[in-house]
């Protein structure tokens, strides 16, 4: 397996992290290519609960090196207390790189980003308040921002802070004049401190990765969010501010997608979703709790209870589409085992239309009725299933009628938290 990617196709929170881990040992590189401490990746083995944000899964082995990519924004003291916690539950870190071209989260970008959502009552996109979204905007907009590599430069650093901090505070005061940030000189210190302890694992990774390819090095893409949170392809502006989708691995990383010879797509066995925004398929009913409570449906990172429903093929086979999938990994399977009956939404109903297109304006997507598709349930217990052939044939049925809405083969279905509890076909 040379090189793979794991992408998830919905709202993100599809297990992705459960898949990355079951394929980290078969790849000697693990590679993080957007967003930042806004992802939530929960690792689970050996008896211990490993919660990851910003670091790549590869870090909990020892023998593989985690590379934090050009895409991803980083918040350096997030990074460094998450190394800290790790290292305290008695992991031995694998190696770590970090991109020289990476951008940089300030205290500035989450004082915005709060004024920002406030100020969209309630239309708030519901962020992850890390500060994500306008450390991305800066990016972008160039006049303000300030890379990992401009970090090592303490002169350059100090003159692009000085024009910075004054173009936020006039920019800030303005919203909300008793908003207050800390001054040049002590971001200028507490950054400086933190990439002292960083500055060994800074590289610039694009050139590492081009180096490994060529010398044959296997390489495993970890996404984060998922696919309809993508800037260009999601329910926008309820999206991150990242290709989140498989779009993202290229410019997120500078490795071509015809070198990647795998796209694995991640999808839950349902729909779940933190934050703003519509969600046709929600289940706002006993039925949604029940999924919320069986597959403990909360925020990794800020513990918000996730928003349920039902599997939506519309909006999961774009995901699909756009992120360019060679199969899929239905997670979570075991969830639904208690219900009676189960649906799948094959096609929208739109201003009396039927449609399985996703559409891209707000309003049509909020409108869209889902048409289902019901199925029995299968009321079994199938946590032990470990062969396709063993699951109960509604289970069967269930898995056919995701891989043939999303025409795609499956490659894996979870069925538990444990990587024991995982059917590889
Ligand atoms: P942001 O903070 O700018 O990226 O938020 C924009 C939207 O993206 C959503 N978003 C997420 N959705 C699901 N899971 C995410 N990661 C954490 C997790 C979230 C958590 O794994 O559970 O703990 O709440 C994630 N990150 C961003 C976010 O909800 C907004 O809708
Ligand atoms: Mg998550």
């Amino acid at each position: 397996m040379a090189v793979t990617a794991v992408v998830g196709l919905q709202w993100g929170d599809e297990a992705k992290g459960k898949i990355v881990d079951i394929l980290a040992d078969q790849h000697e590189i693990v590679v993080r290519y957007l967003g930042g401490n806004n992802a939530g990746h929960t690792v689970m083995f050996g008896g211990e609960t490993y919660k990851l944000s910003l670091l790549p899964s590869g870090i909990l082995r020892p023998d593989a090196t985690s590379v934090i990519a050009n895409g991803v924004v980083i918040d350096p003291k997030a990074l460094l207390g998450e190394i800290a916690s790790i290292k305290s539950q008695g992991v031995q870190l694998g190696k770590l790189f970090i991109s020289d071209k990476a951008h940089v989260i300030f205290p500035y970008h989450v004082a915005e980003e709060a004024i920002l959502e406030a100020r969209r009552g309630d239309q708030a996109i519901g962020t992850t308040m890390r500060g994500i979204g306008t450390c991305y905007r800066d990016k972008i907009g160039r006049a303000h921002a300030i890379r990992i590599g401009d970090l090592l430069r303490p002169e350059l650093f100090r003159e692009k802070l000085e024009d910075i901090v004054e173009a936020k505070n006039i920019i800030l005061k303005a919203f909300d004049p008793s908003v207050s940030l800390p001054s040049v000189q002590e971001i200028y210190d507490e950054y400086l401190g933190y990439i002292e302890q960083l500055k060994d694992s800074v590289i610039d990774t694009t050139s590492y990765l081009h180096r490994e390819l060529k010398n044959g090095s296997s390489m495993l893409f970890e996404g984060a969010q998922g696919s309809l949170l993508d800037i260009d392809h999601g329910t926008f502006p309820y999206v991150t501010s990242s290709n989140s989708s498989g779009c993202g691995i290229q410019a997120g990383s500078g490795i071509p997608s015809r070198m990647i010879d795998r796209v694995i797509g991640v999808v839950k066995a349902y729909t779940t979703r933190v934050g703003g925004g519509p969600c046709p398929t929600e289940l706002e009913d006993e039925t949604g709790q029940h999924i919320r409570d069986e597959g403990n449906e909360y925020g990794t990172v800020t513990g918000r209870p996730r928003r349920c429903g039902w599997f939506d093929a519309v909006a999961t086979a774009h995901g699909a589409r756009v992120s360019g999938i060679d199969c899929i990994a239905v997670m979570l399977l075991d969830v639904l085992s208690k219900l009676d009956e189960v649906k799948i939404c094959e096609a929208y109903e739109i201003h009396g239309e039927r449609t399985t297109d996703f559409p891209s304006q707000l309003d049509d997507l909020a409108a869209a009725k889902p048409i289902y598709r019901t199925l029995p349930g299968w009321k079994t217990d199938i946590t032990n299933v470990r062969r396709l052939e063993d699951f109960p044939k509604e289970a069967r049925h269930y898995i056919d009628s995701v891989s043939e809405l999303l025409e795609s083969e499956v490659g894996f279905v979870s069925i538990g938290p444990d990587r024991e509890q995982t059917v590889i076909l």
